[in-house]
């Protein structure tokens, strides 16, 4: 009988995309939500080198960072429901770069760029609006993003679709607007559409206060 559970944090995009993953395979968790004032013992053992959330357990052995966690899933239970991944190595190669872009580059931008105030966050602005023309532009293509079933950078991508609109109503800053990102809210629209993607977000009003209550920013 194998074990798995998931360090994380009810509101944190990084923490849904294990509980997101998990699901498409079918797969039961135990979920235990970490307080990131107070981390726990357990979590500074198995995420010694970052101590973040989310680490996934499984059968006793930790594995952390969320895309990692994800293709780990995909990995470890091949038999159950679809690939995450693609199966081709050219594709899954395309699918790492943008997922390791978003990560590395778009999830950064986004504390300064709209958590800040003053000139510096003017600059961070700008920086941003150039990381989402990329995004724009390889999402528009619709070829590693939102095709006929939700893919693995669909998921990794929820941070941009649902988590930036909402901090961006935290700091009262808005970078990513309908008007100059069409392609990015056809692309949101259709996934926040989906049945089962509703079913595992966290409520945005909640999540919102949640939010403001951390990153001290009033609207
Ligand atoms: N790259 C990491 C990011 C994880 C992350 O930033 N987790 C945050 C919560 S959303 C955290 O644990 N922060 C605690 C800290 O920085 O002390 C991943 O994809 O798993």
């Amino acid at each position: 009988m194998q074990e798995i559970k998931v360090f994380g944090v009810w509101g944190s995009p990084f923490s849904r995309r294990v509980e997101i993953a998990l699901k498409m395979k079918g797969l039961d968790y135990e979920f235990i939500e970490e307080d990131l004032d107070n981390k726990s013992d357990h979590l500074l053992m198995y995420n010694p080198v970052h101590k973040k959330i989310p680490v996934l357990v499984h059968n006793g052995k930790p594995v952390v960072e969320s895309s990692l966690i994800m293709e780990y899933i995909d990995e470890t239970w091949k038999e159950n429901g679809l690939p995450l991944l693609p199966t081709d190595p050219y594709e899954r190669a395309q699918v790492r770069f943008w997922a390791k872009f978003i990560d590395d580059k778009m999830v950064a931008s986004v504390r300064a760029a709209l958590l800040r105030r003053g000139e510096d966050s003017e600059k961070a602005k700008e920086e941003m609006e150039e990381i989402l023309k990329v995004v724009e532009s390889e999402i528009t293509k619709r070829d590693l993003f939102g095709g006929e079933k939700l893919s693995f950078l669909d998921i990794i991508g929820l941070f941009i679709a649902y988590w930036i609109p909402i901090i961006q109503d935290v700091g009262g800053n808005y970078v990513l607007t309908r008007e100059k990102f069409p392609g990015i809210y056809e692309w949101a629209d259709q996934l926040l559409d989906d049945a089962f993607i509703k079913e595992n977000l966290p409520d945005k009003a909640k999540l919102l206060l949640m939010l403001q209550a951390r990153f001290g920013v009033k609207v």
